[in-house]
């Protein structure tokens, strides 16, 4: 630390430094002889360097906001998907070259070593990534916060493909010694549940009948070319002493002691990987309570050691709630200021109020969370009476404002009535919290229209929009260091943390040497891309063809069945005029489905069956490939998105909350194939008519369709091409070993996202996507203005709005962030 300084000074004495600062971390702190060293032992004794910088940065920070007693925003999420942290590390901390050229003098590849590196799946899709980037750009802009999760011990599934077919394995991400957390022993909580309670006069006592331990492991959030320095703190759970059976083990019976603990720590074991539906098992609601009271528990230690006392909590603390998976952190919160700081139940509602914030991520009524009373009152029973007295005071407010109107009672209760009684999670959020907010324009519109009506009703000015945004970091400048490097010379450097500059493009975008540029980059991502599937899958890409994309989670919300329709309508009119000139073409797919999610599993299947008949159809002379490739990851999507011509954004209009990739790949000159859906609708706001390709229903005649009863026939039997692909897979064109294999797919289950009724226009649009890839000039042209107007897709946008608007917290300054004395 301090012996060497960063980039700017790439003199051969600081490369030395470095280069004896990887050694010594090899040799001290991994115990390895350089001259056996694997390329992992490369990778942990260079992460330590840089873990030794930012450490410094990151205690410095802590000082100066407990002296500043500044307030911050806590960010509680069941889902963090961080993807790789040494680029990221290195390019915050300004030592990517310096690092690069201390490994080329001891003979390692730098990318290689960051391969290296495991990419922790801690998340299912876009909640748990947009989590992330919410984590680099609150470092990066110098708010303070820290995120609160669960460091599940096996994340997401590994996803392999087994004769088409998704296998699932386990995530055994620890496995790897990965050196980036700190272990923060003298942070454990306990946390309770079960037991019984009792009135003991005015004063509620709750004896709970089981106590494990949180253990909290905190990760460094640098941020970018700033001192400023979060944290995200990841819970483990532990068996605490209660549990442990001490009984057991004086009758020695270690073995049933052990057992016991086996259950307290499945708590943390796994994380649930189901996207957009809602799992109502004990462990799940388990696992959420985990997270909020570990997490309650050490916002108040935090704010009482910095204020002396619990009072003013609501003036420091922002506690926001990514969807409502951390809701339980509403009545954690009101039961500790009551039961064990005293507070009266006014003053604890009224500080409880004050201090949560909501994000609503989905409309999809399977994805809102219900949990049955019964349930709650056998885990959470003192909990269960904090969200019934809730409840008694809402219900009395809404009798005041609107007298005499039962039915809108029954629909806003916390509690479901209908058959076994349930808690509506998302009401309590709403309920409870100052501010709720959308995640884009349509879906924040729809949202107080269909599923919080009445509540925008009630409360009229609690409803708002932040649309979401990405890291330019990671999405520009670690994915695409071409891109990076062809803005810079155009723009100058200022986009990576002012993405707006990126506006200045719009002057270039006739400019041939920069269209060249472009083009260029694209096909060597292209390239990359191609040597990775070649690799990997043994299929031949030609980086001269339209390279397609769909990467999102497996869902049929998300249509991938109307993408594999348009592939085999192609084919179709490939093989009916097999001379003509046609523009080769890649489809390619990557994406988990949930593991009981049989449907979409079938997709993955139908997806690769049909890959395996186009890719080997001789006839077609390789003018289609289509490819699925594995397990999906952050890291993956590093490589894919540079890479892509087209991007896949097709879910059915209303559905889509907002997207995220959909920004990644217009940021990385990708052309967006789309419905008016999410923030897909803002992005044509920005790029124009002219360089994207819209097509199908808008969401208000999605309503339509489905209130004069939606009937799929109606299309099949109308539209030829369809009709062909549709009977095509139906009779087992592409399973001729199983030819009933998808019998219940599109037509028989119905076809409720509605792809026969987007097919048309979605096949016309391709069409447009093929004619238009044949000018390149006029396609890179398209490609460099949708990159010029992503400026504001930026999550540095994001997080500085819900600063300003909903948290109400200011940024810090360079000079506040350098008022303490700085650590030896
Ligand atoms: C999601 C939405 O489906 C997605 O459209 C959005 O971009 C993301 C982040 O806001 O949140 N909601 C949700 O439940 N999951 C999402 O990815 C899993």
């Amino acid at each position: 630390m301090g012996s060497y300084q960063t980039d700017t000074h790439l003199s051969p004495e600081n490369i030395q430094n470095v280069k004896n600062a990887i050694l010594h971390k090899l040799v001290f702190a991994l115990g390895v002889e350089p001259r056996e060293a694997s390329r992992r032992n490369w990778l942990n004794a260079a992460l330590r360097v840089v873990r030794d910088l930012s450490t410094e940065s990151w205690l410095q920070t802590r000082r100066n906001q407990a002296a500043n007693t500044s307030r911050r925003v806590y960010y509680l999420s069941m889902e963090f998907l961080m993807g790789r942290t040494f680029s990221n590390a290195m390019i915050a901390e300004g030592v990517y070259e310096l690092i690069k050229a201390a490994f080329d003098e001891l003979g390692q590849n730098l990318e290689n070593i960051i391969n290296e590196e495991g990419d922790p799946g801690l998340g299912n899709g876009g909640l748990g990534r947009l989590a992330a980037c919410y984590m680099d750009s609150l470092a990066a802009m110098k708010i303070p916060a820290i995120g609160y999760g669960i460091r599940y011990e096996y994340g997401m599934f590994r996803q392999e493909i087994k004769n088409g077919e998704q296998i699932e394995l386990p995530d055994d991400w620890l496995e790897q010694t990965f050196v980036w957390p700190y272990v923060r022993s003298s942070k454990r909580f306990p946390i309770r549940f079960g037991g019984r309670t009792w009135q003991e006069g005015k004063k509620t006592v709750w004896q709970p009948d089981e106590e494990i331990v949180a253990q909290a492991h905190d990760q460094l959030i640098p941020g970018f070319e700033t001192t400023a320095t979060n944290s995200l703190r990841l819970w483990s759970a532990h068996a605490g002493e209660k549990v442990f059976g001490l009984a057991d083990f004086n009758r020695g019976d270690y073995f049933a002691a052990m057992m016991q603990q086996n259950t307290s720590e499945n708590v943390s074991r796994v994380l649930y990987p189901d996207d957009s539906t809602y799992n109502g098992r004990e462990l799940r609601l388990r696992q959420e309570y985990f997270l909020c009271s570990a997490s309650v528990q050490d916002i108040i230690r935090r704010h009482e050691q910095e204020s002396g006392s619990c009072l003013n909590l609501a003036d420091k603390v922002a506690i926001h709630l990514n969807d409502t998976h951390p809701t339980l952190a509403i009545p954690e919160l009101m039961r500790i200021l009551i039961d064990e700081k005293g507070y009266s139940w006014e003053q604890a509602w009224n500080t409880t109020r004050k201090t949560f914030f909501y994000t609503n991520h989905t409309l999809m009524s399977e994805a809102l969370e219900t949990w049955p009373v019964e349930m709650v009152a056998r885990v959470l029973p003192r909990h269960l009476q904090i969200i019934f007295e809730i409840n008694d005071w809402f219900l009395q407010e809404v009798r005041e404002k609107f007298p005499g109107d039962e039915e809108l009672i029954k629909r806003v209760s916390l509690i479901d009535e209908h058959g076994d009684r349930r808690i509506r999670m998302a009401w309590l959020a709403v309920v409870a919290s100052g501010k709720v907010n959308g995640v884009a324009k349509i879906h924040s519109d729809l949202m107080v229209e269909s599923i919080f009506a009445d509540f925008a009703k009630i409360y009229p000015d609690r409803f708002t929009n932040v649309t979401n945004g990405v890291t330019p970091r990671r999405w520009i400048q670690i994915a695409n260091p071409g891109l990076a490097v062809i803005l810079d010379k155009y723009i100058g450097k200022k986009w990576r943390t002012e993405l707006t500059e990126l506006s200045k493009l719009n002057e270039f975008v006739d400019d041939k040497d920069l269209q060249a540029a472009i083009s260029a980059v694209k096909i060597e991502n292209k390239r990359k891309l191609a040597a990775y599937v070649e690799q990997t899958q043994g299929i031949k890409l030609d980086p001269e063809a339209i390279f397609d994309v769909q990467i999102k989670r497996i869902h049929k919300y998300k249509r991938q069945q109307l993408n594999v329709l348009h592939i085999i309508a192609h084919y179709n009119r490939i093989l009916k005029n097999s001379e003509a000139d046609w523009q080769p073409r890649v489809f390619i797919f990557a994406g988990k489905a949930a593991s009981a999610y049989y449907a979409a599993k079938k997709v993955i299947r139908l997806i690769n069956d049909v890959a395996k008949v186009i890719n080997s159809d001789e006839r077609i002379r390789g003018l289609i490939k289509v490819v699925f490739i594995p397990n999906y990851s952050v890291s993956l999507a590093q490589l894919i998105i540079p890479a892509a011509d087209v991007s896949e954004q097709i879910s059915l209009a209303g559905t889509e909350a907002s997207g995220t990739s959909n920004m990644k790949f217009a940021l990385n000159g990708a052309l967006t194939i789309g419905t008016l859906d999410g923030a897909n609708v803002e992005i044509l706001d920005r790029v124009g008519n002219d360089n994207i390709f819209i097509f199908g229903n808008t969401v208000e005649q999605v309503e339509a369709l489905r209130r004069n009863g939606y009937s799929p026939y109606h299309y099949f039997e109308n539209d030829a091409e369809l009709n062909e692909a549709i009977s095509q897979i139906l009779s087992g064109k592409f399973s001729p070993e199983d030819p009933y294999r998808y019998q219940d797919l599109i037509l028989n289950s119905g076809d409720y996202y509605q792809a026969c009724a987007d097919f048309r226009s979605y096949v016309d649009a391709q069409e447009k996507v093929a004619t238009y890839f044949r000018d390149k000039q006029a396609w890179t042209r398209s490609a460099i203005i949708n990159i010029a107007n992503m400026g504001y897709f930026s999550s540095d946008r994001s997080v500085l709005d819900y600063a300003r608007d909903i948290w109400k917290i200011e940024p810090m300054s360079e000079k506040q962030l350098d008022e303490q004395p700085k650590i030896a």
